[in-house]
């Protein structure tokens, strides 16, 4: 079979970029591993492992997915035994306005935003996804699970083409949180995942998060923060290009890409998605567990004035959360989790901390927490005032 063939993008457009590297969107869009129909055939002959559970007689559950930072409605502790947890997503590519100066990107958004909604589910659940491809698209996408087993985490069965829907189910074995993200081929892999086309999923353990030494761990609020790197080509004075179309910016993307070196750095898809109004709310009191999700490069979440009670750095919640960190380690491809309990109101920001990231491209949110101030923790003992002495 042609892996180059049937990549159904719209227009076969050739681009040269700098070094004078000539080629075709299609040409990029075909470039993958197995095609979907070659994976499917090795799917459906592996079907029937030893321990396969029936799933047609599971309970199925639908969930409602909601736009970052929310989660969908969920039980810490599982009720009952595994379900399949049926999610729809809707692919599209949209114009986002991503800092106070109007920059724009064509983004490529699983459910229109960027980060994609988190998906919740219990170890040992199923995940059932049905992904849809808006018709007015140009590209081809797809699905890749890092919580999944097998088949490219999905990517090899989940290849769609504008107008297509397409449902993968897979078992949720891991607990923890994961990064998914798109993966279409080649060097449109990095292309979708740094236009916004990741997102995350959290796989509960079925009695919920644990302490390390055996004590369940609850959370009042919880909040997932997506970090989004983008890589916004400048016109010759050092503007950042508009353009007309979603795709259009692939050559000169690419170029910026292979200098490694963002142009923005940004928390739910924009500058200032989670600051001043926007900002996560908790009271005094409440035990918030912060999911840090970063598809493509590294990031150093830091609660400024705050701390990570539980930090779970790697994100998988079989092993033991390490406690009190000041700084955490988020790998790129990776999702972390942290359970901060609030002891002070007021503004936190919560950053990456590598500051020229946080301040000067973007990658700072901010938690508004009221209740009262605990003068023992901290108080200001003297007013600033002239040097007395
Ligand atoms: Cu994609």
């Amino acid at each position: 079979m042609n892996p180059l063939a049937n990549t159904g993008f719209k227009k076969d457009l050739i681009m040269t970029n700098k070094n004078g590297l000539q080629f075709s969107r299609r040409n990029l869009l075909g470039v993958g591993a197995l095609t979907a129909a070659a994976a499917a055939t090795l799917a459906t002959t592996a079907a029937q492992a030893d321990d396969a559970v029936d799933v047609s007689k599971l309970p199925r559950v639908k969930q409602e997915l909601v736009p970052p930072p929310g989660l969908p409605q969920h039980d810490q502790v599982a009720k009952g035994g595994p379900v399949v947890v049926e999610v729809t997503m809707t692919i599209e590519e949209k114009k986002i306005i991503i800092d106070k100066e109007g920059t724009e990107i064509w983004a490529f958004a699983y459910n229109g935003t960027v980060p994609g909604p988190i998906i919740v589910c219990h170890e040992g659940d199923y995940v059932e996804l049905t992904m849809k491809s808006l018709p007015t698209n140009q590209m081809e996408h797809n699905i890749d699970f890092h919580a999944s087993t097998g088949a490219l985490g999905g990517g090899a069965l989940t290849k769609i083409l504008p107008g297509q829907e397409v449902v993968l189910r897979w078992k949720a074995i891991k607990p923890g949180v994961f990064v998914y993200h798109c993966a279409p081929g080649d060097v449109m892999i990095p292309y979708h995942v740094v236009h916004g086309m990741n997102g995350a999923v959290m796989v509960l353990p079925r009695d919920g998060l644990k302490d390390g030494k055996g004590n369940a761990l609850k959370y009042d609020l919880a909040y997932y923060i997506g970090e989004q790197d983008f890589y916004i080509p400048r016109t010759e004075k050092g503007a950042f290009k508009k353009y007309e179309t979603a795709g259009e910016d692939l050559a000169e993307a690419l170029d910026v890409m292979r200098g490694l070196i963002p142009s923005h750095v940004v928390f739910n898809g924009a500058v200032g998605s989670l600051t001043g109004d926007k900002a996560m709310k908790a009271k005094v009191g409440d035990n918030v567990l912060i999911i840090h999700a970063q598809a493509n490069r590294d990031s150093r979440p830091h609660l400024i004035g705050g701390h990570g009670d539980y930090v779970w750095e790697h994100g998988k919640f079989g092993n033991a959360p390490q406690t009190d960190f000041e700084t955490w380690f988020i790998r790129g491809g990776s999702a972390g989790a942290a359970i901060y309990k609030f002891r002070q109101p007021g503004i936190y920001a919560y950053v990456n901390h590598n500051l020229i990231e946080a301040v000067m491209l973007g990658a700072t949110a901010h938690f508004k927490v009221d209740g009262q101030w605990n003068d023992d923790l901290m108080m200001q003992v003297a007013k600033p005032r002239p040097i007395s002495g």
